[in-house]
């Protein structure tokens, strides 16, 4: 997977390459990744990459030339990349978007700022618009490291050792169960007793118990459109009873 993030603040990104699994990923190969500033593109002396809105307003708008020749620029060199606008208009992300955008060679993420890009960006140039959640940020910098960070760890070889990408929370669309280590008391606290006894049947019912339980109290929306399997119903009809 090859990143190609066009922002005007390619600075903020090189903390998030610099630490952990991103880190070792790119170390490994798994990923490339480089941040490109749009003000390269901007053809006037000052480099200028806004400017003021069409029918007045307050606040600034991104203009369409440095961006779009940016974007080409890119596409040129990436065979097979995805053009992905950060935008607080897009579709909001989740972890299917996450797996759809893992299967492609390249994304260029290109990251707003101001109150927004210049409309006619979108009509050619892009092929998704991605929202991460509906709260308002300062820019679409932030929301492009949580595409990458959540795209990374679907790349096959990218978490290292055994892939426990396919076991995680939202991968099976119920919540994870409940993780213990030592000590085996903490603050008054006991660790449950199945998880120490060694039967592993068992401990693997506790845990889809678990699951299913918290998915019920913390998230009962992820529920509404999931198929269970019939151990699943069981858990959820004795604990939608409890
Ligand atoms: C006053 C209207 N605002 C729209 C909600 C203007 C505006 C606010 C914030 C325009 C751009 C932004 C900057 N945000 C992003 O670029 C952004 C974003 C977000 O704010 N929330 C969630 N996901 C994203 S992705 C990009």
């Amino acid at each position: 997977m090859f990143f190609t993030v066009l922002t005007i603040f390619p600075e903020m990104f090189d903390p998030f390459w610099s630490h952990g699994i991103i880190r070792r990923a790119l170390e490994a190969k798994k990923i490339e990744a480089s941040a490109v500033n749009i003000r390269e593109f901007a053809e006037d002396r000052h480099q200028v990459t806004d400017d003021r809105p069409f029918g007045g307003g307050s606040g600034m708008v991104m203009k369409p030339e440095p961006l779009a020749a940016a974007i080409r620029a890119t596409s040129q060199t990436m065979q097979g990349a995805k053009a992905v606008l950060l935008t607080p208009q897009g579709r909001i992300f989740d972890q299917q978007m996450a797996r759809e955008l893992a299967s492609y060679e390249g994304l260029i993420l290109i990251c707003g700022r101001y109150e927004g890009v210049d409309e006619r960006i979108c009509h050619d140039l892009i092929d998704y618009e991605i929202s991460i959640g509906d709260y308002v940020l300062t820019g679409g910098e932030l929301a492009a490291m949580v595409l990458m960070d959540a795209v990374t760890r679907l790349i096959p070889g990218a978490l290292g050792g055994e892939d426990a990408a396919e076991k995680d929370s939202f991968s099976d669309g119920l919540l994870e169960h409940a993780h213990y280590t030592r000590p085996r008391i903490f603050e008054a606290q006991a660790v449950p007793e199945v998880l120490l006894s060694g039967h592993h049947q068992e401990i693997e019912n506790w845990r889809l118990e678990s699951s299913v339980m918290r998915t019920l109290l913390k998230r009962p929306d992820l529920l509404q459109n999931k198929d269970l399997t019939p151990q699943e119903s069981q858990i959820l009809k004795k604990w939608r009873q409890a």
